[in-house]
């Protein structure tokens, strides 16, 4: 098979974009503000629209309620529509609510629970006026001290909410439930593991799947043996792509480790979950704190590509004939010989044969997109992560 037909699996092949990766964003220190930033969820969509429209591999947004409500959904998928890009998951925000200082869907409180989950019911309202088929929901919560609640009654509290979310979901609709070891509490996360996050979703049914958020582990975690597992259980609904080096950093995916990234794509391959229809939805969950946004998404998910494509060009008969003879150091350079294969050149003539800029970041520089929505966004305020 020549190089242009293994690629040729890349065709449908598509990354979910986030719509706060085009606010301001920053740290609890500072968030700096940057000429030209969306005021509102329409001029993110334009930008999202613009990462699309450069690479051909960027069709969705996902959005984040509250901060990307709008009075008229309809009107917001239209927009999106006109730009060449459609709505993805929707996610809830259980983490600014004063009311959710010790909980919200594990809360004690019946009441605080209700809250929660009526804000669910809410996000599933916009699903039916965007068309969007996911229902992330990150959990933020958990306990700081030991005894400070019970661990156990916390996880009866959550699987009861998380019943009544799914009950309200449409038969084409996915629940996407995402894990996290740590943050915003310390002692125990209620969603600390992809364990926790697959009792649940088995509990739930076949349409509660576990998102992957790549910097949600502690370091030193082997992430794709995680993605084999849950692909082996049937449950990898969806991945949030980033990149860390120390804890929940959301840089640009496969900067930090780019092996890493090809590692999860491998066995992504493996059960060809790469294709459109496998139930995998290749997200970003990121924030561009210093660096240009639209840019930033371009380069990741370009990034995302690159590495599908080495994955791609495993040679998997020498590798599995390597495994099968106990070769281990043949084995590991049949892996090894794929990585270190420099794919950009076959892609961007992928990219030129599609009608698509060989180069999407210099095409982007040239375009003069940033200098003109500098100009065209004055007044207002700048949409932020915060
Ligand atoms: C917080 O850790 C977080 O980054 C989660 O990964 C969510 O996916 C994201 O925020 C948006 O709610
Ligand atoms: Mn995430
Ligand atoms: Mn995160």
């Amino acid at each position: 098979m020549s190089l242009q037909e293994v690629l040729s699996e890349l065709d449908g092949f598509t990354v979910e974009v986030p719509s706060w990766a085009y606010g301001n964003s920053g740290t609890r220190f500072k968030v700096f503000t940057t000429p030209g930033t969306p005021r509102d969820p329409f001029e993110k969509i334009a930008d999202a629209a613009r990462v699309h429209a450069l690479t051909g591999l960027a069709p969705r947004v996902s959005l984040h309620i509250p901060w990307d409500r709008v009075e008229d959904f309809g009107a917001l998928s239209a927009h999106a529509e006109e730009h060449g890009v459609g709505i993805g998951a929707i996610n809830s925000n259980l983490f600014q609510d004063d009311d959710y200082k010790l909980g919200s869907l594990t809360h004690a409180d019946p009441a605080v629970r209700a809250k929660a989950v009526a804000h669910h019911l809410d996000c599933v309202a916009v699903m039916a006026e965007t068309g969007s088929t996911d229902l992330k929901l990150w959990l933020p919560d958990g306990t700081n001290y030991a005894g400070q609640d019970s661990l156990r009654a916390r996880q009866d509290r959550l699987a009861a909410s998380l019943a009544e979310i799914y009950a309200a979901l449409g038969p084409e609709q996915r629940l996407l439930l995402e894990y996290k070891f740590f943050e915003p509490y310390f002692y125990a996360m209620d969603v600390p593991d992809w364990g926790t996050a697959l009792l649940h979703c088995q509990a739930l049914g076949e349409r509660a799947q576990v998102v992957l958020d790549t910097g949600h582990h502690a370091p030193g975690t082997n992430i794709e043996f995680i993605v084999m597992q849950l692909l082996r259980a049937g449950r990898l609904g969806a991945f949030d792509f980033n990149s860390r080096f120390y804890a929940d950093d959301d840089l640009i995916v496969g900067s930090a480790d780019p092996f890493q990234l090809f590692r999860i794509m491998v066995e992504i391959v493996a059960v060809d979950a790469h294709r459109p229809g496998s139930g995998v939805n290749f997200m970003l969950d990121q924030c561009h704190n210093i660096e240009d946004k639209i840019a930033g998404q371009v380069r990741s998910v370009l990034n995302v590509e690159q590495a599908l494509a080495k994955a791609l060009l495993v040679d998997t008969e020498a590798l599995t004939a390597a495994q099968d003879a106990g070769d281990v150091i043949g084995a590991h350079d049949v892996l090894m010989d794929a990585f270190h294969t420099d794919v950009r050149g076959p892609l961007a003539d992928r990219r030129e044969a599609r009608g698509l800029p060989r180069d999407p970041m210099a095409a982007y520089r040239a375009s003069g997109y940033a200098a003109e929505i500098a100009a065209a966004r004055v007044g207002g305020t700048q949409a932020g992560w915060l």
